[in-house]
């Protein structure tokens, strides 16, 4: 089966700027443009997820592939190496797919919960104004957010901790060029995704001026497939 036959479909959320902003959709669009697979992009705002594909989604991304679609950016990775087997692979084995999955759950409790604390508000701010009602109250519900402004308030002394939180990739990308190693892999999407998410949303920049290893890297990672990454109107990563 080829892309073409049946052409991809991804399903991204859109902020008011028309940005690409999910951390998990960018792992996906990493893949996809790693297998070189083209595909139509179907951008939603966050109310609008459960309105489409009969309401079977709470989130994106969601991948659309003839008369499959699927959510959940591991099992989307997953299906793909499956239905496009002639495609460059995103693991190598098993054992590389586990150490990657090991990777994200790291990188999600470390590093992604700490940006959240930073631009949880920010993403509300960015959101369209008919998503933000929502956005508000979902987040709000949960039972360590009292309000977006409280959950961030105080965020910039935050900052030290979160760039403390990346010091095993300044460590890794002092040996190799791409935490996979000399070539990228699934671990480096996961990673780039959350600071296109940062870059796509933030008002106060992750990280400082000085740090060249996480410069370089993002720099070759935002180049990858063409420029994938090299999208208009990212806000600044690094501090001035
Ligand atoms: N475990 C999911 C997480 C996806 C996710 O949380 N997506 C967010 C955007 S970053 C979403 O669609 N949220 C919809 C909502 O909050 O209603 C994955 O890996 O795909």
């Amino acid at each position: 089966m080829t892309a073409t036959s049946n052409p991809l479909r991804l399903y991204e959320l859109v902020l008011a700027s028309g940005r690409s902003a999910s951390p998990y959709v960018w792992r996906t669009r990493f893949a996809l443009a790693q297998k070189g697979l083209p595909y139509e992009s179907v951008p939603l705002g966050f109310t609008e997820i459960p309105a489409v594909l009969g309401g079977r989604f709470k989130t994106v991304p969601i991948l659309e592939h003839g008369a499959t679609s699927l959510s959940e950016s591991w099992d989307i990775a997953e299906y793909l190496e499956r239905a496009f087997p002639g495609t460059p692979p995103l693991f190598s084995g098993p054992g590389e797919l586990a150490t990657v999955r090991l990777f994200d759950s790291w990188f999600s409790v470390e590093v992604m919960r700490r940006m959240a604390t930073v631009y949880l508000l920010d993403v509300h701010n960015a959101a369209r104004a008919v998503d933000q009602p929502y956005f508000r109250k979902s987040r709000e519900a949960r039972p360590n957010v009292a309000s977006l402004e409280a959950f961030t308030a105080d965020r910039e002394s935050r900052l030290p901790a979160l760039r403390e939180a990346l010091t095993p990739l300044r460590l890794h990308l002092a040996r190799f060029p791409f935490l996979g190693g000399h070539a990228p892999n699934y671990a480096d999407y996961i990673a780039l995704g959350a600071f296109q998410w940062a870059g796509s949303v933030g008002t106060v920049p992750p990280l400082a001026k000085d740090d060249e290893v996480l410069r370089g890297w993002l720099d070759r990672g935002f180049d990858l497939f063409g420029g994938v990454g090299r999208v208009a109107g990212l806000r600044p990563l690094f501090e001035s």
